[in-house]
């Protein structure tokens, strides 16, 4: 088996704090992103997406999403269940999992992209270019805040984002509330919160992954 993974990118460790949570090791290798090693026709034969992290199984099989690798190793490895233990539960994780995603990560991502001027021509992850358009740039700003007091709201009601336990749900809004303080979209001071459970899933060792 081998990881293809990038230390310092948000998608990647999404699977690394999967796989810190459940005690699991996978060989990895490193895909430099910074150097565009990703659109290199080397790593494309692995992931025609052109992206991390990518998963490659001992019989040759790739899987290529951080969630499709994430679901792959909950059905190997089930304990801690990370992606719910009941019907409503596993229902409601993959509720939350994509709202954050959607609502979150894709907020971040739209802003970032748009403005960081070392991805200019590359506003999307992936094999094609497309140039920045500002005008995203601050409606991602603008979507972010939105999500922000939403998840506020929410851990105002409940000890994680899908409920009692800690799930892979938390593992998407942990690394899109740092994806966010790293593009400068901090956490507000008043989200009170959101603060409180920031503070609470960083403290696990996963989240050094
Ligand atoms: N389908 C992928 C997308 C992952 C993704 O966007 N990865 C980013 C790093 S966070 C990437 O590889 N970017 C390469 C680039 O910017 O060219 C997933 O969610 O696992």
């Amino acid at each position: 088996m081998k990881f293809y993974d990038c230390t310092t990118a948000p998608s990647p460790r999404r699977v690394r704090i999967f796989l810190a949570e459940k005690g699991i090791t996978v060989p990895t290798v490193q895909v430099d992103l910074r150097n565009n090693e990703q659109l290199t026709p080397a790593f494309r034969a692995i992931n025609p997406d052109a992206t991390v992290p990518a998963l490659e199984l001992d019989n040759g099989t790739r899987i290529n999403d951080a969630i499709g690798i994430c679901v792959y190793f909950e059905a190997i490895h089930p304990q801690p269940p990370l992606m719910g233990a009941t019907a409503e539960e596993k229902a409601l994780v993959a509720s939350w999992q994509r709202e954050v995603e959607r609502n979150g990560f894709y907020a971040v991502m739209e802003a970032f992209r748009n403005s960081t001027p070392g991805l200019k021509g590359r506003a999307l992850p992936g094999p094609h270019n497309y140039e920045q358009i500002p005008a995203l740039a601050e409606r991602g700003r603008l979507r972010v805040a939105h999500f922000v007091q939403h998840m506020n709201t929410r851990l105002a009601e409940s000890e994680y984002v899908a409920g009692p336990r800690y799930s892979v749900a938390d593992i998407t809004a942990l690394i899109t509330v740092d994806f966010a303080i790293r593009a400068k979209l901090p956490i507000p001071e008043e989200c009170a919160h959101l603060r409180r459970w920031h503070a609470q899933v960083s403290a696990r060792p996963s989240a050094k992954a």
